[in-house]
C-alpha cells in the first residue's frame, strides 16, 4: 500500500450572526442600537512542514472541522472569531477537491499556506444599521455559512534524480552506498514497496536528492507488477537514472521495455534528461563484454555498487545534469 496519497474532509466554521441590541441605561433614555458584529468563523488552511515524509497522519484523523465565529452581543461586543485549523502536509503534497478534480494547491515550498476553506463572515449587528433618519433599526445579519470539501492528497517526492530499473536491479543498493538512506534490500523483485529518499553529498559544496522507487516491469501501464502509479513520484525529478541489470539476457530490451512504461505513463518522462547505467558489473570477472553495450544508441555508464566501481564517475555525471 501506498501511503502518499489520502482523502480527507474539511468544514470551516460559519460565521457568527449579528444582535439586535439597544443601550440601555439609567438616565440614556432611548439608548440608540448596540448590536455587536458576530465573529468570523475559522478557516482551514494548509500548510507546508519540511519535517514530514508521509501523509501518514491522515489514516487517523479524516475530518477537520473549524469552529464557528461567536454570535454578536450587546453593549457594541463583537462575537470572537473561531479559530483556524492548520493542516500540515509535506513538501511536495498536491491539493485537490476530490469532487471536481481540480487542483487547488500545489505545496512545493517551505512554509507555504493556503487556505482551503474559507470561514464563513460575521453577521452584522444593528449597531451597523443606524443611519440619520433610522435612529432605532432592527435589522441585522446572520453569519455566513462555512464551505467544506473533499480533499484529495497526493505527495509527489520531489527529487533531482529518479531511479529507474527493473525489480532486482540494484536500486535500493546503489541508493544506500552512495547516501545515508537505508532502503531494504534483498534478492527478490519488489522489495521496494514505497519510494525512498536519498541525500547525495557532493564534493563538500552541494547536496542532491535521489529518488528510489519500486521496480517497473513490462506491462506496468496495464496493471502487472505494482502498476507504474508510483511513477508520479518522478515526474517531477529533473534527470532520470535508468538502472539496467548486466546480467539480463539482453540490457538494451530492458531499456526498450523501461521507455515505453514510462512513455505510457506520462509521454513527458521521454524528453527529461537521463543517465543510462549498466550495473552489477562485478559479476565479470574478464570485465563486461562488448556486445552488451554495442546496441545502446547513448552512451551508458558501468558500475558495481559492491566494489564501488565507477560510483564516482557516475555521481559526477549526476551532477553534470542536474545543473546544466
Ligand atoms: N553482485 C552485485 N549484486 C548487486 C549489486 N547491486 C545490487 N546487487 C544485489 O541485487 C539484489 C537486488 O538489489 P536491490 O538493491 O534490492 O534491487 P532493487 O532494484 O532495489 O529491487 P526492487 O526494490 O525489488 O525493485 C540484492 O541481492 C543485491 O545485493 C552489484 O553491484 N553487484
Ligand atoms: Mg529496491
Amino acid at each position: 500500500m501506498f501511503i502518499d496519497r489520502a482523502k480527507i474532509f474539511v468544514e470551516s466554521g460559519r460565521g457568527g450572526s449579528g444582535c439586535v441590541s439597544f443601550r440601555r441605561e439609567k438616565f440614556v433614555p432611548k439608548g440608540g442600537p448596540d448590536g455587536g458584529d458576530g465573529g468570523k468563523g475559522g478557516s482551514i488552511i494548509i500548510s507546508a512542514d519540511s519535517s514530514l515524509r508521509s501523509l501518514l497522519d491522515f489514516q487517523h484523523k479524516k475530518h477537520f472541522r473549524a469552529k464557528r465565529g461567536e454570535h454578536g452581543r450587546g453593549s457594541n461586543c463583537h462575537g470572537k472569531k473561531g479559530a483556524d485549523i492548520k493542516i500540515r502536509v509535506p513538501v511536495g503534497t498536491m491539493v485537490f477537491d476530490a469532487d471536481t478534480d481540480e487542483l487547488i494547491a500545489d505545496i512545493i515550498e517551505e512554509k507555504q499556506k493556503v487556505e482551503i476553506a474559507k470561514g464563513g463572515r460575521g453577521g452584522k449587528g444593528n449597531a451597523r444599521y443606524k443611519t440619520s433618519t433610522k435612529q432605532a433599526p432592527r435589522n441585522w445579519q446572520v453569519g455566513e455559512l462555512g464551505e467544506s470539501y473533499n480533499i484529495r492528497l497526493e505527495l509527489k517526492v520531489i527529487a533531482d534524480v529518479g531511479l529507474v530499473g527493473f525489480p532486482n536491479a540494484g536500486k535500493s543498493t546503489f541508493l544506500s552506498k552512495v547516501s545515508a538512506a537505508r532502503p531494504k534490500i534483498a534478492d527478490y523483485p519488489f522489495t521496494t514497496l514505497q519510494p525512498n529518499l536519498g541525500v547525495i553529498n557532493y564534493r563538500d559544496f552541494a547536496s542532491f536528492a535521489i529518488a528510489d522507487i519500486p521496480g517497473l516491469i513490462e506491462g506496468a501501464h496495464t496493471g502487472k507488477g505494482l502498476g507504474h502509479e508510483f511513477l508520479r513520484h518522478i515526474e517531477r525529478t529533473r534527470v532520470l537514472m535508468f538502472l539496467i541489470d548486466a546480467n539480463s539476457e539482453d540490457p538494451h530490451d530492458d531499456f526498450k521495455i523501461l521507455l515505453n512504461e514510462l512513455g505510457s505513463f506520462e509521454e513527458k518522462l521521454l524528453e527529461k534528461s537521463r543517465i543510462i547505467v549498466i550495473s552489477k558489473i562485478d559479476t565479470f570477472s574478464e570485465g563486461i563484454p562488448p556486445e552488451l553495450l554495442k546496441k545502446f544508441e547513448e552512451p551508458v555508464l558501468t558500475i558495481s555498487s559492491i566494489t564501488g566501481d565507477g560510483l564516482t564517475n557516475l555521481i559526477d555525471k549526476l551532477w553534470q545534469h542536474i545543473s546544466e
